[in-house]
């Protein structure tokens, strides 16, 4: 029975027609786009965001998209020699791989850089946090406004804080790794932070408690880069 099990599978394989299931994925090309380090340790926000997540986001999901990117850029000599926000802004118009591996790319980058160790980020700078009070009547409602986008966000994307064109804040959403920047986004603005809800950022702390996640993601916030990038968009549009 075993035996002629096994023929029988052998004979599928050798039909050719898994062929492209066990195939081996071509080599990882080494640009134009490379994964930088984090900017602290696997463990440095923790008990907010354990190692473990940390790891596993940054060293195979986040690679992944470096990887894929890359593979979409060698293989497209149109798309060659852009840089990234340039593939955002035209994200549209190039094929789906270098809007979600492009987008994976450039939201993860952004988003390590929003965080640090827990309850040292320090608070809005004024200019910020009165642009907060404006948009959202205080901080306690802007934090109201993610956790409810973020909530809504079925399946797996962002949560954003934007500037928009006039200045204005706004809380969006976007679907996968879709961002503020790209012409597809339904929302457009300079993006000020972007929290990832995608299951695996969250999942082995959290399991399916997104909103929990959410809550205590506040902590590791870096409200002084926030506040940095605040600033350099409103000098832009002065
Ligand atoms: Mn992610």
């Amino acid at each position: 029975m075993i035996v002629e099990r096994r023929t029988f599978l052998s004979g599928i394989l050798a039909t050719g027609l898994f062929a492209p299931a066990i195939a081996q994925t071509p080599p990882t090309p080494d640009g134009p786009f490379t994964l930088a380090d984090l900017p602290y340790a696997f463990n440095a926000l923790e008990p907010v965001i354990d190692a473990r997540t940390m790891e596993i986001h940054h060293g195979r999901h986040h690679r992944a998209y470096v990887d894929n990117l890359n593979r979409a850029i060698q293989a497209t000599p149109a798309l060659q020699g852009q840089t990234l926000e340039q593939l955002m802004a035209r994200a549209g118009s190039y094929p789906v791989t270098v809007r979600n591996n492009g987008g994976g790319h450039w939201n993860h980058t952004f988003f390590w850089k929003t965080m640090t160790a827990p309850d040292l980020g320090g608070a809005p700078a004024p200019m910020l946090a009165a642009a907060i009070d404006e948009a959202f009547g205080s901080l306690d409602g802007l934090k109201a406004a993610v956790a409810s986008s973020g909530a809504a966000r079925f399946g797996s994307g962002w949560v954003w804080l934007i500037m928009g064109p006039d200045g204005r804040l706004a809380v969006t959403s976007t679907p996968n790794q879709d961002n503020p920047l790209m012409d597809v986004a339904e929302v457009k603005g300079v993006p000020l932070f972007g929290n990832d809800v995608w299951e695996h950022a969250y999942y082995l702390n959290y399991q399916n408690r997104r909103s929990d996640y959410l809550t205590a993601w506040w902590r590791v916030v870096d409200w002084r880069r926030v506040s940095e990038r605040h600033e350099q968009a409103v000098a832009i549009i002065r």
